[in-house]
């Protein structure tokens, strides 16, 4: 007899079909008033729930008595409650290799755009005010040459910093709880304490999970630190920063940009200061939105949840050192 999967998050045809091969499957489009109490209802007897962007703590897995693994179709674990997962030795499995290169071209889009003013200028020339030849002004700032400052030398930060230093020539430092070598050897990467990453850099690159030590690491005092030239760039979770000093260092100059794919609150509400300061560079989350990444990331978490609840959680399982073995 098929085991059940609750599906929480559209998937294109192909992978629901490749569930719908192994799995009696329930699916939901996104969960929402109205499909939550069937949402919750399938969960009573499914063994695995697959999905995304959607918070699933003990308030809704409770419901899910039979629940043996999770496959989420992110990198990031911030939906989750690890500690929770863990007191059910539930394993969450995650997609973390298949979307570094292209969230790495995004964040580095981020920095290019920042430092050039390109959303600000094209709309300058989109809404018809474009009418003389550029002047300082409308200068930017140069990227190649200068120095990134990486927070979280995790996969897809080394990927940014390979980006900045191979292509663009640009100094590499970091900061990080463990050591990067491979970074320090490639890269010439140099591993420093935050404060003075954040006096130093020319790019200050926030690259970090959401956990309970990273919430609003970055805050009034952290962009106090950073250079009035120093342009901010998060390319990993919103809630990393305290949104309403980034709010004020951009609005006081206390930094001259930034670019920023996350917020506190997703979607961004409109009636946010950074929908219209010229100096906030503003994406949709949009970090690993490809046709073929996002392809890629749930042929991914299918396979992880087919091996999952065939008890090989030998790839791919963010929370594995938490489980019982
Ligand atoms: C996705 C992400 O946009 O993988 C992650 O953790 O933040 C992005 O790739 C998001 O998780 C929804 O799938």
């Amino acid at each position: 007899m098929k085991k059940k999967v609750v599906l929480y998050k559209n998937i294109p045809e192909s992978e629901r079909q490749r569930l719908e091969e192994n799995f009696s499957v329930i699916a939901f489009d996104g969960i929402n008033e109205e499909s939550r109490s069937q949402f919750l209802a399938a969960l009573e007897d499914a063994e695995g729930v697959i999905g995304a962007s959607h918070y699933m703590g003990a308030e809704v897995l409770d419901h899910a008595k039979k629940l043996e693994a999770i496959s989420t179709i992110s990198v990031g674990t911030d939906q989750f409650d690890l500690d929770y997962l863990a007191s059910r030795n539930i394993p969450l499995m995650h997609t973390p290799s298949v979307l570094t290169e292209t969230t790495a071209d995004t964040v580095f889009m981020l920095i290019m755009c920042a430092a050039r003013r390109a959303v600000e200028l094209s709309n300058m020339v989109r809404e018809g005010r474009w009418n003389k030849s550029i002047g300082k002004e409308h200068y930017g700032v140069d990227v190649n040459g200068k120095t990134l400052g990486v927070i979280g030398m995790g996969r897809i930060g080394y990927a940014v910093a390979r980006r900045a230093h191979l292509g663009f020539n640009m100094n590499v430092q970091y900061y990080n709880q463990i050591r990067n070598e491979e970074a320090e050897q490639e890269l010439n990467a140099v591993r420093m304490d935050l404060q003075e990453l954040l006096k130093t850099s020319d790019f200050v690159c926030v690259m970090l999970p959401l956990t309970k030590e990273t919430e609003k690491l970055i805050g009034e005092y952290e962009f106090g630190l950073m250079k009035e030239s120093a342009i901010f760039i998060n390319g990993s979770r919103g809630r990393v920063v305290d949104e309403q000093a980034l709010i004020n260092a951009l609005t006081d100059r206390t930094i001259r940009a930034a670019g920023l794919d996350v917020f506190e609150v997703e979607p961004l509400p409109g009636y946010s200061p950074l929908c219209r300061l010229d100096n906030a560079v503003v994406f949709p989350h949009i970090g690993s939105a490809t046709e073929e990444t996002r392809l890629n990331m749930v042929i991914c978490a299918v396979d992880n949840l087919i091996s999952a609840l065939n008890g090989d959680l030998s790839t791919n399982c963010a929370n594995a050192s938490l489980l019982c073995q």
